[in-house]
């Protein structure tokens, strides 16, 4: 057994636990090459520069333009009218930029209101609530991002880079989309024991907090064979019905960040990031915890993020039926 193994055994046994030493081949972790994230150009309404340029007299100008019967311009007539039943009243509309006329104005399924209230751009198709309704809450622009992540690292203390990976569900996940709540990264596999009791009590964790801006993101390196890279996320998430997000990175090209590149590791692993996206665990081996830490970290105030919500925002949770919270409000709509 490598003599780091050994330390990290005995540093376990310490605590009362005990951990899989992972036969993978670690990475280096120093490589902030991700941050600059598969979506950099993405438009992030409404507080992207180009947005406001492009739509903020777009609802009004449109409608003058192309109305040309009475009818039709009653909905500008009425700015506290709601003209395509989205939710949203035409003058709100008109201030964001959406189409006061058009209940799903990027044409993604999700209609305008909904999108608003569910902190997803409703003038990004591409930007669509998770259908396994991860909690997200309001991101800032991509501009506010770029500031922001602009020393960004894998370290302790910094800022941290990002990722993506493809969920349960199909649906690719940034790490970013999770800014402003606590997050846990935790890396397992299917062969190991530890690992399977962590994610016993993951899930029950997650619920717990998830109103509060909690997040487990379950990462699985392999199968029932150590080394295999060929886990089932399908058959993990239903082994211990699990709600939270779970990836496959066989391929550890997520996993190679959070490991020190000595080339042996033990999971499960996890690591910690504050609301202010700030590392605050990395390369933890062991069981996740402790959970008071991470209740110190929700004590956090989030972020301040300029995200505009109707002044109904609240009744039009409700009538949407969206849950109490503001984080994960609308897992019980989807
Ligand atoms: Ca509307
Ligand atoms: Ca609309
Ligand atoms: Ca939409
Ligand atoms: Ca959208």
């Amino acid at each position: 057994m490598p003599r780091i193994a050994s330390l990290l055994l005995l540093l376990l046994l310490s605590l009362g636990l005990t951990a899989c030493s992972s036969r993978r081949g670690g990475g280096g972790g120093g490589s902030d090459d991700d941050d600059s994230a598969p979506d950099d150009d993405d438009d992030l309404w409404p507080l992207d520069d180009d947005d406001a340029a492009d739509d903020d007299d777009a609802a009004v100008d449109d409608d003058a333009a192309d109305d040309d019967d009475a009818a039709d311009d009653d909905d500008v007539v009425d700015p506290q009218g709601d003209s395509d039943g989205d939710g949203l009243d035409n003058a709100f509309e008109a201030q964001i930029g959406t189409d006061p006329n058009d209940a799903d104005s990027d044409g993604d399924g999700f209609d305008d209101g909904f999108e608003v209230l569910a902190y997803f751009r409703p003038l990004d198709g591409d930007d669509t609530p998770f259908e396994g309704g991860w909690p997200r809450g309001p991101l800032p622009s991509d501009s506010e991002w770029s500031s922001l992540s602009s020393s960004s690292g894998w370290n302790p203390g910094q800022f941290s880079s990002n990722w993506s990976l493809v969920d349960q569900h199909g649906d690719t996940v940034e790490l970013k989309d999770f800014y402003g709540q606590v997050v846990m990264i935790d890396i397992g596999a299917e062969w190991c024991g530890p690992c399977r009791m962590a994610a016993e009590t993951l899930q029950a964790e997650f619920e717990d907090r998830v109103d509060e801006g909690f997040v487990v993101l379950q990462l699985l390196l392999d199968g029932f064979t150590p080394g295999d890279n060929n886990p089932s996320v399908s058959r993990w998430v239903s082994d211990f019905g699990l709600e939270l997000p779970v990836f496959d990175d066989g391929g550890m090209a997520t996993t190679t960040h959070y490991v020190d590149g000595s080339g042996s590791f033990g999971i499960p692993l996890f690591a910690v990031i504050g609301r202010d996206h700030s590392i605050e665990v990395w390369n933890a081996q062991g069981f996740p915890g402790p959970w008071s830490n991470v209740d110190s970290l929700l004590n956090a105030s989030p972020p301040n993020v300029d995200w505009p919500l109707p002044s109904n925002a609240s009744s039009l949770r409700s009538q949407l039926g969206f849950g109490s919270s503001e984080w994960n409000g609308y897992r019980d709509a989807l």
